[in-house]
């Protein structure tokens, strides 16, 4: 079948390569000039290197980049959706244009997909622009929308064996879908109802994870006042058959689960819960410094090594990053001397530093560097590297002896005996 994907950016690059190693022909289009030209010359740049593999060789016998959108049996839109800053609405712009594009090439029985995350109803607000090509989506040709829910770190093998939930605008739509999708994927493809549930349930999805952790957070904090430890109470209330927590931690970042909320809550105006939750994530970062200036008796002159600025363990991706959001809230403490009344906050040295994240910041320093004469150390990205530290090479760096490990990925009782204190959150 031919495939033309729209959009190849993370998840379009490696949806077009799904289809293209698996023997369909692939268009690849982008409005990125520039990347387009990269991809044809196989410069694939992902932060995962078995994705980067799997794109390479899609590109190099399957994927044909185009600079303009063409006709093709399935039309598959993987454009991003932003939040809009002004009114915290989904910003639908490129998945309209994107559907413009479409209407431009379309032919009877060719299938239109849209994969994007959405707002609810999103895919049938789309069938009238497509209909402006004089053929009526639901009758002369197929429109609908299925989710992708890779997990960015584990892309390759998520794209493949996930579930996938594929929801049509009628029958023959959501059929015309899983035919395409269900040689694919060894994890169960799902028919629902309609497009809008499929959308719903990718939302639904994300929102449940924010809220969980959201509770993990607020759990934090009050385990804290209790002087118990959080993550050992959780793992023993998860001993419940029916309970499952996730964890605490410096804050939510990336580009999906701080965001997702908003196209449930903007919507209906009923979803009070996502709001409270993202309060509670919102004032992680503030409360790691507080318990960190708590521990220290406070921040003033102090340096510090920050580590870890992705927004999670062992990816490279800085976007929303809790790490980042953790050393601005203590760059907001520094204050010259002639502003520090006494006992107030005074200049605090931040060094940052990561082991997955290369060249996007000046300010960036190697992991040794950031140790050197450290008065503590926080941990804001659970990267393995991290945890396989040698805390016996840590400590003969560092001044101090505290280590903040806001995600409990050390082996606390290990680093004690080469005399670190690591506390928890
Ligand atoms: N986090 C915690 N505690 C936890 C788990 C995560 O604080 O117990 C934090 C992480 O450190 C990170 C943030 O949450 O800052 C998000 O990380 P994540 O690994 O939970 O999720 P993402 O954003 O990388 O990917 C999510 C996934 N959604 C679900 O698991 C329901 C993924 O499957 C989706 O495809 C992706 O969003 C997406 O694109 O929507």
């Amino acid at each position: 079948m031919s495939v033309c994907v729209h959009g190849l950016g993370y998840i379009g690059l490696a949806t077009a390569s799904l289809f293209a190693n698996n023997g369909h022909g692939v268009k690849g289009y982008d409005t990125d000039t520039e990347l387009r030209n990269r991809l044809r010359a196989g410069d694939v740049r992902t932060t995962e290197p078995s994705l980067t593999r799997y794109v390479e060789r899609a590109l190099a016998d399957g994927i044909t980049v185009v600079d303009d959108p063409v006709p093709a049996d399935y039309h598959v839109v993987c454009v991003p959706t932003p939040i809009d800053e002004h009114d915290e609405e989904a910003d639908l712009t490129y998945v309209t244009q994107a559907v413009r594009n479409i209407a431009a090439v379309i032919r009877p029985d060719d299938v239109v997909v849209l994969e994007s995350t959405v707002p609810p109803g999103t895919t049938r607000q789309m069938a009238p622009v497509l209909a402006k090509s004089g053929y009526e989506p639901g009758i002369d040709f197929g429109l609908g929308y299925t989710p992708e829910t890779v997990l960015p770190g584990n892309t390759v093998d998520e794209l493949v064996t996930n579930d996938r939930i594929v929801g049509g605008i009628d029958t023959a739509s959501t059929e015309a879908i899983v035919d395409l999708f269900d040689p694919l994927t060894s994890g169960t493809v799902h028919r629902a109802p309609d497009a809008t549930t499929a959308e719903f349930v990718k939302l639904v999805q994300n929102a449940h994870r924010y809220v969980n952790i959201a509770y993990a957070n607020m759990l934090a904090l009050l385990a804290n006042e209790l002087d118990v430890d959080v993550r050992g109470t959780i793992s023993l209330a998860n001993r419940h058959p029916r309970v499952d927590i996730l964890s605490p931690g410096p804050g939510v970042g990336g580009h999906c689960l701080p965001v997702d909320p908003h196209f449930l809550s903007s919507q209906t105006g009923r979803a009070g819960l996502l709001e409270a939750a993202e309060e509670t994530n919102e004032r992680m970062p503030e409360y790691v410094v507080d318990r960190l200036a708590a521990e220290l008796g406070g921040l003033a002159d102090t340096s510090l090594a920050l580590l870890g600025i992705a927004y999670k363990g062992n990816v490279a991706d800085t976007r929303n990053s809790p790490g980042l959001a953790v050393f601005r809230e203590l760059q907001s403490q520094t204050h010259p001397p002639e502003q520090v009344a006494d006992g107030g906050w005074t200049a605090v040295d931040v060094d940052i530093t990561d082991a997955r994240v290369d060249g996007e910041r000046d300010d960036l320093v190697p992991l040794q560097a950031a140790l050197d004469g450290a008065d503590a150390a926080i941990i804001t990205a659970g990267h393995d590297r991290y945890t396989n530290l040698d805390p016996g090479w840590v400590a003969e760096r560092m001044a101090g002896t505290f280590v903040l490990d806001t995600l409990g990925i050390l082996d606390g009782e290990r680093w004690a005996r080469a005399g670190l204190d690591v506390v928890g959150l």
